[in-house]
Parts: C-alpha cells; structure tokens; sequence
C-alpha cells in the first residue's frame, strides 16, 4: 500500500517549496517563481551535459573566462542560460555569475528582491572525461527596497535565505536549503519532474574518508600538514582514513554530506586565500552543510562569516562533519596562540 502511494504522491520540488512557503503567510510566490526559473536552468543543463559528448559541444570555445580558464561552449551556454532565466523571472535584481566579471543589474521593468549568485557549471575542465560537475547557487534578499547596489551581493554568507546544487551525474540531484534542513530530489526524466528521493539530509557527525589536492602538500601550513598526517596515521590506534577527491567541488560535497567526513581547499603559500570562490561555492555549500548539523571553517573563521569585499573573492574552506572540523579549527586555534 506504502509503494502505491509513494508511487502516486510525488513530492516534487516545486510542491515541497509550496508547502515550504505555507510557513510564511505574507509571502506573494516570488521564492517559489525564482526557484522554478532555477530549476529550468538546471533541466536544461542536465540535458545538455548529458549530450555533450553527443552534440560535439566539448572542446574549447577559444575564448577565456574571468578566471583566465579555457572556456568550453557548455560554461557558455550555461552561463546564458541562467542568466535569462533568473532575469526573465521578474523576481530578481542583481546576479553574480562565476563567468561573468561584473554584476548583472537587471533592468528595473523586471526587477525582483532576489539577488542570486552561482557558478553555472563548476568543475567544467572535467566535462571531457565524464566526471560529474554542478551548478551551484545562493540566494539573498535585497537588504532594502530601494537602488540595489553592489552591497546587497556583499553580505556574509549566513545572511542568504536558500543555497543548493545541482549535479550532473549518473543522475540529475537537485540538493536545497531554504534555511530550515537540507532536501534532495532527483530528475524524472520521463516526468521532466525533481522528486524527493534525499529528505532531510544529516551529516553523518564523524567520517572516515578526507577530500583534498593531495598534489598541493609541499604548499600547505603547518596545521593542514597535520591534520592530514593524522588522518594517514592516526595516533590514537584507529584505522586510517580514505582518501577520495574527484577535483569538482559538487561531486566531492555531495558525498560529504552523504557519507561524512572532511573536504578541504586549504589556503597554501601559492594560494594565501584558497582557490575556491566566496559568493557561489563557499557560501552555498557551507549553508548546506550548517543545515545538515556539519560545521564549515576558513582556517581562521566560520565560513558565513566572511564579509567578502570583492565578488569574484577566494577563500580557503573545510568543511564537512561537526567532529572533523572540531579537530582542523583546534589544530588552527594552537598555531593562532603559537603566533
Ligand atoms: P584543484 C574545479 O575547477 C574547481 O573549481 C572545484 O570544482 C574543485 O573543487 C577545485 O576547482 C579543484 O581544484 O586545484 O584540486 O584541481
């Protein structure tokens, strides 16, 4: 009985956002209007990677991207893709794109209260070889109705009222947070619909596996070298950690929040801030992985504390379960009180 009604009751994720935004009485619909813009864009990526090979899109558009990276024609497309949809929804007003220099201030005849931030596909130099890559997005509210201006993209990441992914995998998974626990849905493709197949996702407390550019180590301070020594030998007699880095951001996060553990982009004396960027990939994923009971820390604070100064900023990151991260900011708070 349990399967036919699982079977004929379909949460979906614009129905799981409608009852989400039961909760706010005065709310007119917009969040709901903004995220299904999101979710097209997604859908359309989704079908694009997957026919990527296919479609002869790979290789290199000849042009390069803000971050001085071969652009390949997906990011492009991509990129234009979100673009118009978050702007055609008539609910926002400023968007950080990681491929776009500038801010898009969006024309006042279409202007909205939200101010969206992503990358549209992250881990892109792994498109070729068929390694999953994502979309990564976070969302602020205008801080107050009139002019926005640059400041309203500049706010601490704990400020943001919805973060999520979408990756572009063996199957399309939709991961959100609307600041009250973590959801994850996948694509039906036969019902161009995302259904709930992750509720409520929870960091596992502790893990046994560690993420990180093993190639960065002759780079890294003092307590990354030793947190990582310690997750190879372990001096309290447990076994070992595993080791598993994909080297895109939303493959090696969607595994942390599933099985636990720790993923690090570490400062190094080649990078001071990390490589990876504050507004939409430390942001987003630190909130979802605050929502899913994990913790995120830069080496020296929260991550949704940071006031970024610049849109493009970078910042290192750890983040991952409450009890992983407890050890990394111990290691960090003894180097601080060596200094
Ligand atoms: P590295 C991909 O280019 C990316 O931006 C993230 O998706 C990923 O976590 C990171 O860079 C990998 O960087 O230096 O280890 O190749």
């Amino acid at each position: 009985h349990f399967a036919d009604a699982q079977r004929t009751d379909l949460m979906t994720i614009t129905r799981y956002v409608l009852n989400e935004q039961t909760r706010y009485p005065e709310s007119r619909g917009d969040f709901t209007i903004l995220l299904s813009h999101i979710v097209l864009g997604c859908k359309f990526v989704c079908s694009a990677v997957n026919k990527a090979g296919l479609a002869k899109l790979i290789g290199l558009a000849g042009e390069t991207n803000v971050q001085g990276e071969e652009q390949k024609k997906l990011d492009v497309l991509s990129n234009e893709v979100f673009v118009k949809a978050l702007v055609s929804s008539g609910r926002t007003c400023i968007l950080v794109s990681e491929e776009d220099e500038e801010a898009t201030f969006v024309d006042p005849s279409l202007r909205g209260k939200y101010c969206v931030v992503f990358d549209p596909l992250d881990g892109s130099s792994n498109i070729d070889c068929g390694v999953s890559i994502g979309t990564i997005f976070g969302i602020y509210s205008i801080k107050d109705g009139d002019e926005p201006k640059l400041a309203d993209v500049l706010q601490p990441g704990k400020h943001m009222v919805a973060a999520g992914y979408c990756m572009y995998g063996s199957s399309c998974t939709l991961v959100l947070s609307t600041g009250s626990g973590v959801n994850g849905f996948t694509l039906d493709p036969s019902l161009g619909e995302f259904i709930l197949t992750h509720p409520d996702i929870k960091v596992p407390k502790k893990g046994q596996i560690y993420s990180v550019n093993e190639g960065n180590a002759k780079n890294w301070d003092e307590p990354t070298t030793k947190y990582v020594e310690r997750c190879k030998f372990p001096k309290d007699g447990s076994s070992p950690k595993s080791l598993r880095y994909i080297g895109s951001m939303v493959a090696d996060v969607h595994r942390t929040l599933l099985y636990g553990g720790i993923f690090m982009y570490p400062a190094d004396k080649k990078s001071p801030n990390g490589k990876l960027r504050v507004l939409y990939e430390v942001f987003p994923m630190s909130f979802l992985t605050e929502q899913a009971g994990g913790q995120s820390f830069t080496g020296k604070k929260r991550a949704l504390d940071i006031v970024p100064n610049k849109i493009h900023e970078r910042s290192a990151i750890f983040l991952g379960s409450y009890d992983d991260i407890e050890e990394i900011k111990a290691l960090y708070a003894q180097e601080e009180a060596k200094a």
